[in-house]
């Protein structure tokens, strides 16, 4: 296989939820940079304070920076930690929706606004009501219907979550051996800026039906969620965290629960791995990050992109992470 190149090398770039709007590919990366923080499980590393777009007109073509579209000194509400972004486009407004930590360090779910799929953003005055953990997915399914699904371990805090409200004294990791914590899900109101139900945990379950242990830790959820369907089929993939995997389920319907496939692809190089997949001018394609520009560094990563492929029935071909050029 040919090395797979960064898709933009002047700056660094990382969680990539690419859509198409207006016909044209947009990617909403994180802006990784060296703030000088030392690594810790926390992500204090992740120190990011602003993202930009990029976008194409053809996977392998000339990408466009369209510069700044949010920073965190905008945000009325932040603290620190402009972490995965995602956008979303209805009646005339696109959507960014961002997690950052707010004054008290917890992390939260803030949207922006914009005309333009390009922004730059405006952001609301306070986070999603009822918004916690990171790593937003917003898709909107066949029907209209826009979905958020979003949560992350560890630095993430979903395990702080565990009993509805916020206790930064649970321990990163659980002692036992119970169900894994699930991503979580809820449908976004009409105004596209509030969440219209309870927030809901979904359940992945194993061939047998029963739910993914918590140690578990080649198919258990981390972080890095991503909905997509494909043949009227919901996919739900994920990264496994400290087992660097990215993997997939699939069910019947957005909230699942989610049967575990398979692996989509094997470790790269750096700790993080996060992804979104999606079809365009009729080729599926991956797009996910490493570390190669940076050397390994892992806060330090680079978007790439390469074919995703099906078999005949509906599992995704495996892809090795360490290509060539990593
Ligand atoms: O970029 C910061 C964090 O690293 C993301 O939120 C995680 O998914 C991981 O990629």
């Amino acid at each position: 296989m040919p090395p797979i190149q960064p898709i933009v090398t002047h700056m660094f770039t990382a969680d990539p939820r690419a859509h198409v709007f207006e016909g044209r590919l947009y990617v909403y990366p994180s802006h990784d940079i060296e703030a000088g923080v030392p690594e810790n499980d926390e992500g204090d590393h992740f120190d990011m304070r602003d993202c930009h777009v990029l976008s194409m007109d053809e996977v392998g073509g000339e990408v466009t920076d369209h510069g700044v579209a949010l920073r965190v000194e905008d945000i009325p509400w932040a603290g620190r930690q402009l972490w995965s972004n995602d956008a979303a486009y209805k009646d005339g407004t696109y959507y960014l929706y961002f997690p950052l930590k707010d004054r008290s360090d917890v992390f939260r779910i803030g949207v922006a606004t914009s005309t333009s799929p390009a922004g730059p953003f405006t952001p609301e005055p306070e986070p999603i009501p009822g918004s916690f953990s990171i790593d937003p997915c917003v898709f909107r399914d066949r029907d209209g219907t826009h979905y958020m699904y979003f949560g992350g371990l560890w630095g993430g805090q979903l395990q702080r979550w565990r009993t509805g409200t916020y206790d930064p004294t649970v321990p990163r990791d659980p002692m036992d051996d119970g169900p894994a914590l699930g991503p979580r899900i809820a449908r976004l109101a009409d105004d596209m800026k509030h969440f219209a139900e309870p927030v809901r945990e979904i359940t992945i379950v194993d061939e047998q039906g029963q739910p993914v242990r918590q140690q578990d830790r080649k198919r258990r959820f981390f972080e890095a969620c991503w909905m997509h369907t494909y043949r009227g089929t919901y996919y739900l993939s994920y990264s496994t965290g400290d087992t660097h995997l990215l993997v997939y389920a699939t069910g019947d319907n957005p909230y699942g629960p989610f049967t575990y496939r398979g692996v989509i692809l094997t470790p790269v190089l750096g700790w993080t791995t996060h992804h979104s997949i999606l079809e365009f001018k009729g080729k599926w394609w991956l797009f996910y990050h490493d570390s190669s520009l940076s050397g390994g560094k892992t806060h330090l990563r680079s978007v790439k992109v390469r074919e995703l492929r099906y078999r005949e029935d509906g599992a995704i071909e495996q892809m090795e992470g360490m290509d060539v050029a990593s």
